[in-house]
Order: structure tokens, then C-alpha cells, then sequence
């Protein structure tokens, strides 16, 4: 998403549709937390920036990239959120773990935009190197959490559209 020609942090604020009734929960990722930590503030105060009040925004960490889909579907369940951001941090290693993990979250996270009624968003940075994390993480391409929270916003305003 964050390629050096196309990002979405640079958004047009006013083609962003009225937030101010919207709930959004968030999960994030503890690994690589100096990377999570930036993604979760650049969603929460892009969110704030658009409307949505603090107190409609419920944020929940979970111990890795892994468990995103679980804290996802429990926020699903369990509040009334009108979407769910997933943010992560996946590095690649020596080993295929980056593979298994990067996939258990596409699927899971594919899985539950087709369960549920509401949409699930994906804000899983999957890099080969630290640099580029912290690059899309607030660096020079932007903060993959505010596009994250402009895409929340946009796919609720998609879900309460009539379209009959
Ligand atoms: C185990 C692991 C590894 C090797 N790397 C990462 C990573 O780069 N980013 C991340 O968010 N989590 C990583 N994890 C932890 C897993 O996501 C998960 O928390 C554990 O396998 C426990 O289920």
C-alpha cells in the first residue's frame, strides 16, 4: 500500500465522510512495539482528526501479529464497534515463520470481513527490513495507521449508504 509512489497519508480532508457518529475499535500488535506504538497514535489521532470522538475508539493489544485476527473478532463480538483496524508489524527473518504468520493474518482477516457485517481493516506492515517499517510507520512514506483509519472511515460510510 505505502509504495514510494502511491500512500494515502497525504488524504484530502475534506472528501472524508463525516465520522463523528462512528465507532472504530482498534487491535494492535505488542511485537516490534516502537513500530505498533506509532502505527496505533498516526489511526487514533487520524481518526480524532475526522470526527470520531476519543471515547469511540477502543483499542486492545495483543502479544504478536498472530493474535490479531482473534482480538479482532473478539471486538467484533463482544462491542459495538462500526470497524475494526488490525495493525502489526511482521519482519522478515531467517526462518519461513514471516510466511506463516503474514498469511494467518490475510486469511484471518479475509475470513472475518465475510463472517461479520462490518469491516475488518488491514494494517499489517509486512517488510523485509526494520528500515522499512519505520519508513511507513511516520517516516518519509507516510503512516500506514492513518491510512488504515482513512480507509475505516470511508468502508463504514460504504456500509450505511442505502443502496436501494
Ligand atoms: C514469533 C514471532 C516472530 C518470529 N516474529 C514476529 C514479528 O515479526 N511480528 C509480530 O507481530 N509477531 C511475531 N512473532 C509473534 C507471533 O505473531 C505470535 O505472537 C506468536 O507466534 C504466538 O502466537
Amino acid at each position: 500500500m505505502a509504495t514510494k509512489y502511491h500512500h494515502l497519508s497525504d488524504y484530502d480532508p475534506t472528501s472524508i465522510p463525516d465520522a463523528s457518529a462512528m465507532k472504530v475499535g482498534i487491535v494492535v500488535a505488542e511485537w516490534n512495539y516502537d513500530i505498533t506504538s506509532k502505527l496505533m497514535e498516526g489511526a487514533r489521532s487520524t481518526l480524532i482528526k475526522n470526527g470520531v470522538s476519543p471515547e469511540n475508539i477502543l483499542i486492545r493489544w495483543v502479544p504478536g501479529s498472530f493474535e490479531l485476527v482473534y482480538g479482532a473478532k473478539l471486538l467484533a463480538r463482544k462491542s459495538e464497534v462500526d470497524a475494526v483496524i488490525v495493525l502489526g508489524c511482521v519482519i522478515r527473518g531467517e526462518t519461513p515463520h514471516f510466511e506463516y504468520i503474514c498469511s494467518g493474518v490475510t486469511q484471518g482477516i479475509t475470513a472475518l470481513n465475510l463472517q461479520f457485517e462490518i469491516p475488518f481493516i488491514f494494517g499489517l506492515l509486512t517488510n523485509n527490513t526494520m528500515q522499512q517499517s519505520i519508513d511507513r510507520a511516520g517516516g518519509v512514506l507516510g503512516n500506514k495507521g492513518d491510512e488504515a483509519a482513512i480507509t475505516a472511515i470511508r468502508m463504514i460510510a460504504l456500509n450505511n449508504e442505502n443502496f436501494r
